[in-house]
């Protein structure tokens, strides 16, 4: 099976990208491009065939392909996210999407970001967050229910989106930053906590023999690794000054 990764080159306009719990600073662009290439070829050494959509100087987000479609085995669901200005970015990505899988769409008044929406096996997490609200849990939970998944919506505090504070290192293992997700519920889990200092360190992109993880958080690295999972670190500084991390990059598609 092959394992396409979706990704979208960095926009030259990426200075003027949405920003929620950041300070505004300089973004190099040739840096921020050259360490997406790295990303890519970061996905391309652990099997997966890389295609890379096209930038637009009008959105300067665009590099966040995650934030625009859901992909499941069954259904791709393409987002309306929360943010307006991000919403431009949905039909080249609902084309390319849309010759792997049937395409449902989220529609107003609902806003879902790709961000907030976490598969492992078939559990879905949804976060409701300052991007995603109950009108698109709802629609995405209307989509998923009748394909078997078990759907379980968890209130977002603090960060952008769900996959901040949370996301899957394994089909077992999850890593997490409860402070973020205070009240969720993740039974059947096991739990890496993220290390204190290092709270944005919960965004893994989970591979069939590893994870991708920024090498800003060794720390959390290091427990993941005592976990005996391979963790691939990528540096990802200037996308992350964006509010960008290692999962928004890229949408998996098993092909
Ligand atoms: C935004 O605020 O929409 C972008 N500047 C960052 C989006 C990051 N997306 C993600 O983590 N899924």
């Amino acid at each position: 099976m092959t394992l396409l990764a979706l990704t979208r080159d960095v926009s030259p306009a990426i200075a003027r990208c949405e920003l929620t719990h950041l300070e505004r600073t300089p973004i190099d662009v040739d840096v921020a491009r050259a360490q997406h290439d790295a990303y890519e070829q970061c996905l391309e050494a652990a099997g997966c065939v890389v295609q890379r959509l096209e930038a637009d100087a009008d959105m300067p987000d665009s590099v966040f392909i995650e934030d625009i479609a859901v992909v499941f085995d069954e259904i791709a669901v393409i987002t309306r996210p929360g943010a307006a200005s991000r919403r431009a970015e949905t039909p080249p990505v609902a084309d390319a999407v849309a010759r792997m899988r049937p395409v449902r769409r989220i529609e107003p008044p609902g806003t879902l970001d790709g961000g907030d929406v976490l598969r492992v096996g078939r559990t879905v997490f949804v976060g409701r967050s300052g991007r995603t609200n109950s009108a698109g849990v709802g629609q995405l939970r209307c989509a998923l229910r009748p394909l078997g998944y078990d759907v379980r919506e968890i209130e977002v505090r603090g960060c952008l989106h769900l996959k901040s504070a949370m996301t899957a290192a394994s089909d077992t293992v999850l890593v997490v930053n409860r402070a973020w997700i205070p009240t969720a519920d993740l039974t059947g889990f096991e739990i890496v906590e993220v290390h204190p200092d290092e709270h944005y360190g919960a965004n893994v992109l989970h591979l069939a023999d590893r994870v991708i993880h920024a090498a800003a958080f060794p720390r959390t690295r290091e427990r993941l690794e005592q976990r005996g999972i391979r963790v691939d670190s990528v540096d990802l500084s200037e996308l992350a000054k964006a509010e960008g991390a290692v999962t928004c990059c890229s949408i998996l598609i098993p092909a």
